[in-house]
């Protein structure tokens, strides 16, 4: 950790920066190509706190576990909570804990990747440390990114968040069974995702009453 002073030199912070970052992406890359060696459809889930990740993903390993073979990896600081909501639907879990870091990086996830039998598993989730920014500096290596708002957070979630908006396949807006409560401007949401990036799929659901939740589960059948 440098220590600042007043001769610290300003360029070589930013240097060190973008080592980690470097070190980081070329992480990612042997991330992934190991999961795509096994053939392991992989997804990084990420999103607010309390936007709803693990409600989705205690849905979908109810719905297709029976199928396929699911691990999830879940990011948090503290605790095993969300890793013990998920196991109980039937998927292979593992927390995390990042202590003080606001998301998971590339080495976590290789450090897991390399202690678990990768021929055991057909599709990896890994949940996010809940957060909207930190993510957008740390790739992890998976195949596709899906972000999680929901109409709780309000109607400018999405256009205040640019960064992951572009760098994710999709995008879920969670819990449509409020939006008559509390007027949320859906169609807004939805715009600004396609302003901001035309590429993303956009899933209007409630993981809660199961409303539009098929699509979700089509989008991971065609990957
Ligand atoms: N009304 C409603 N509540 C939801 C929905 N999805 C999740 N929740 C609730 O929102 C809270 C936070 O969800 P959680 O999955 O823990 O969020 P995470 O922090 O993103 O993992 C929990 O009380 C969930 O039961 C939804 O679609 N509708
Ligand atoms: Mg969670």
């Amino acid at each position: 950790m440098l220590k600042l002073s007043k001769n610290t030199n300003l360029s070589r912070i930013i240097e060190l920066n973008e080592d980690l970052l470097k070190d980081n992406e070329d992480l990612a890359t042997i991330n992934k190509n190991t999961l795509e060696k096994y053939k392991i459809k992989s997804f990084d889930v990420v999103g607010a706190i309390g936007a709803g990740k693990t409600e989705i993903l205690e849905r979908t390993v109810e719905k297709i576990s029976k199928d396929k073979r699911i691990m999830v990896i879940c990011g948090d600081i503290t605790l095993r909570i969300d890793a013990d909501r998920i196991q109980k639907h039937g998927g292979k879990t593992i927390q995390i804990n990042t202590g003080r870091e606001c998301a998971l990086n590339a080495y976590h996830i290789n450090k897991v990747i390399n202690s678990i039998p990768l021929n055991e598993i057909d599709i990896l989730f890994i949940e996010n440390v809940g957060n909207l920014i930190c993510p957008s500096d740390f790739i992890l290596g998976a195949q596709k990114r899906i972000l999680v708002v929901s109409v709780t957070e309000g109607e400018h979630v999405i256009i205040k968040h640019p960064l992951l908006v572009k760098m994710s396949e999709v995008i879920i807006i969670n819990k449509i069974d409020l939006v008559s409560v509390l007027e949320t401007d859906l169609d807004r949401m939805i715009r600004d995702a396609k302003s901001i990036n035309p590429r993303i799929k956009v899933i209007p659901m409630s993981a809660k009453t199961g409303e539009n939740f098929q699509e979700f589960l089509d989008f991971l059948n065609e990957q």
